[in-house]
């Protein structure tokens, strides 16, 4: 039988490269959507992908630019689609407006038309997120919960979300929306708050660095594993018929229960080496973004395999290595 078409937008991310790997294991033909300075940084921009890269077929896009998307399409004609590519920073900055309702709303909204046009058969896969929920009047949220994002990043999701099941409900396209919490590796960015911690504990416990300034130490998040996470997106594209799903480990930790975690890692205290730069703080929630996953463990079979303590341990532990062998 011939190989399943994936096409992935931004695989060279934490996400599309995961996923990239997992189908692969599965025997899929990987086409992969990335910008053109990624491929001028390969050192950087394609870290994630180093060790797989040369059985990703990689085609240089811009999803601002409807005609790229349309000929990349044209040539690789998916069965499946996921798309990643968008910003993915939570600012409050009122100056980063036009990219981000671009990055999140626009280049979706390209995306799911081109694949109306040229492969309506296609399935694909929509990045929600728990920041849709924003100042949510409930926790835990499940995918009943009213939307209520406060945000700039969380409208934009949002707005491409509904855009989704309108391609989904109107043109009979099968588009299936994750509505992911925070979802973390020791691929996740360095400006995401666990990242940044785990950098920190390491180049502090090799001595070269003396602390890390965060914001809200008692901001809490749902994280779960980001591997387990594109296991659930996955088996949203193989389901009879499309649907959103919430997918969240259902337990909130606070930012000081990172810190404690990833510096007991080390063998050290937190306490000594945090700032608190008041410049970090974002509005707080007066409910917890903390999900429930009931749909999907029933319909996808999902549940998370690693353990908070785990994942800390891991990320630590793999930016120490990094360090040690001078990759950082
Ligand atoms: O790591 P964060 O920046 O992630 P955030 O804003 O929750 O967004 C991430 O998860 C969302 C849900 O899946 C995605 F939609 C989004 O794309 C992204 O992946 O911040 C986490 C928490 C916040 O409450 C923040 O206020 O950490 C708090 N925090 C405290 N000090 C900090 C810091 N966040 C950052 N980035 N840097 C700090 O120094």
């Amino acid at each position: 039988m011939a190989a399943k078409r994936a096409l992935i937008t931004g695989v060279n991310g934490q996400d599309g490269s995961y996923l990239a790997e997992l189908l692969l294991e599965r025997g899929y033909e990987v086409h992969g959507v990335v910008r053109r300075d990624a491929l001028e940084d390969p050192a950087h921009r394609l870290a994630n992908i180093r060790g797989f890269q040369d059985r990703v077929q990689l085609h240089v896009g811009a999803l601002d630019n409807p005609l790229s998307i349309y000929k990349i399409v044209s040539g690789v004609r998916p069965e499946e689609c996921y798309h990643f590519a968008s910003s993915s920073f939570v600012s409050y900055n009122f100056e980063d407006e036009a990219s981000i309702v671009a990055s999140n709303f626009t280049a979706t909204h390209s995306l799911l038309s081109t694949l109306k046009e040229l492969a309506p058969e296609c399935r694909t896969y929509f990045a929600g997120s728990s920041e849709m929920f924003g100042s949510a009047r409930a926790a835990p949220q499940n995918e009943a919960t009213p939307f209520n994002p406060r945000s700039v990043y969380g409208i934009s999701k949002l707005a491409a979300f509904h855009l989704a099941r309108n391609y989904r409900e109107h043109h009979k396209m099968f588009v299936a929306a994750g509505i992911l919490y925070n979802h973390e590796s020791p691929r996740r960015g360095y400006q995401f708050v666990t990242r940044k911690i785990t950098s920190a504990v390491a180049k502090i416990k090799l001595g070269l660095a003396r602390s890390v300034p965060l914001g809200n130490l008692d901001a809490s998040r749902d994280w779960g594993y980001a591997p387990d996470y594109v296991r659930a997106m996955h088996a949203m594209l193989q389901r009879p018929a499309p649907a959103d799903y919430v997918i969240a480990t259902g337990v909130s930790r606070t930012v000081r229960q990172f810190l404690r975690t990833a510096f007991s890692v080390v063998g050290l205290d937190y306490e000594p080496y945090v700032t608190v730069d008041p410049s970090y703080f974002r509005p707080s929630e007066a409910v917890e973004l903390r999900g429930d996953a009931t749909l999907a463990r029933k319909e996808l079979g999902w549940a998370p395999s690693k353990t908070f303590e785990d994942l800390v341990a891991e990320m630590v532990e793999s930016d120490l290595r990094a360090l040690q062998n001078g990759r950082r």
